[in-house]
């Protein structure tokens, strides 16, 4: 069983119980940590205060990640409320329906530098924001998908953002290892959630994956969070700047 007793986490993107980031809120809750957890905007706020009622000691916060002044009340709230901070998990990802549907080819400049924003750049400020608040190390973690490195049909400018998340992951971990503040990506496996019905052809990828995976089998939301769980705690000190697969196996296949 592994403890995470006396350690403060924050959690961001939490949209619905579905959330890979509910998941990973919920396993680090039963392994003791404390819990905040944020909420892009007013109309999720309900939601949110509504899903941690079950979580023993567990806050929610308004953060648009896009908003620098949310970043920096949310993280003085934190730095009240908690004192130091162990853990932060990033869990969001946006691009244009539009973007996502079109040909590659017509990837519009908007919808790249919004995908860019929100699904990459909100990590390096994150961490920014949280360092001062893990003055005991720490560990930041993020979530990626294999279309980071292979072309998935319909994951477009997406797959774009994924890869600059993965050497966004690199860069932080060489600039926060001094402090003994670790950086990971966990790459899951397609899961059902919000955001995995913004991609065409959804059920498909599913199946696939699940034929072709040495496990064959889809993997569950749980199996993610209990990796989350694991590049969380102290069993995984050593463990910087990697992109974890929590997939079944899948990305080691050639065919
Ligand atoms: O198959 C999947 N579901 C996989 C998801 C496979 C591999 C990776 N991932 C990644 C996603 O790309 C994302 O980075 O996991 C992360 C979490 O995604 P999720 O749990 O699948 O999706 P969802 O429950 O929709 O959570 C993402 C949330 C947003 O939801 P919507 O769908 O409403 O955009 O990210 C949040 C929002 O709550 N979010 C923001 N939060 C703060 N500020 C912002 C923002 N500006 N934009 C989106």
């Amino acid at each position: 069983m592994i403890s995470m007793q006396g350690r403060n986490a924050v959690v961001f993107g939490v949209a619905n119980k579905r959330s890979i980031a509910w998941a990973i809120a919920q396993r680090l809750s039963e392994a003791g940590a404390k819990l905040a957890i944020t909420y892009q905007n007013e109309r999720l706020k309900q939601e949110a205060h509504d899903m941690i009622v079950g979580l023993q000691g567990a806050e929610a916060f308004q953060c648009d990640v896009t908003k620098d002044s949310e970043i920096e009340s949310l993280f003085a709230t934190l730095k009240e409320r908690f004192g130091h901070l162990d853990t932060l998990v990033h869990s969001i990802a946006y691009a244009p329906a539009e973007d996502m549907k079109a040909d590659f080819l017509n990837t519009s400049r908007e919808g790249f530098k919004m995908a860019h924003d929100i699904s990459v750049y909100s990590l390096i400020a994150l961490a920014r924001a949280a360092t001062p608040l893990m003055n005991n190390g720490g560990s930041i973690m993020t979530l990626t998908y294999f279309g980071a490195e292979k072309v998935m049909p319909s994951y477009n400018v997406m797959g774009v953002a994924k890869a600059a998340l993965e050497a966004s992951v690199r860069y932080l971990a060489h600039s926060l290892g001094p402090k003994q503040i670790r950086v990971n990506a966990i790459s899951a496996g397609p899961i059902k959630t919000l955001a995995a019905r913004g991609v065409a052809g959804f059920t498909e990828m599913l199946k696939a994956q699940a034929d072709r995976a040495p496990l064959k089998r889809n993997v569950d939301v749980k199996e993610v969070a209990d990796a989350a769980l694991f590049l969380a705690s102290g069993l995984s000190t050593g463990i910087t700047g990697e992109t974890i697969y929590v997939d079944g196996g899948y990305n080691i296949m050639g065919y």
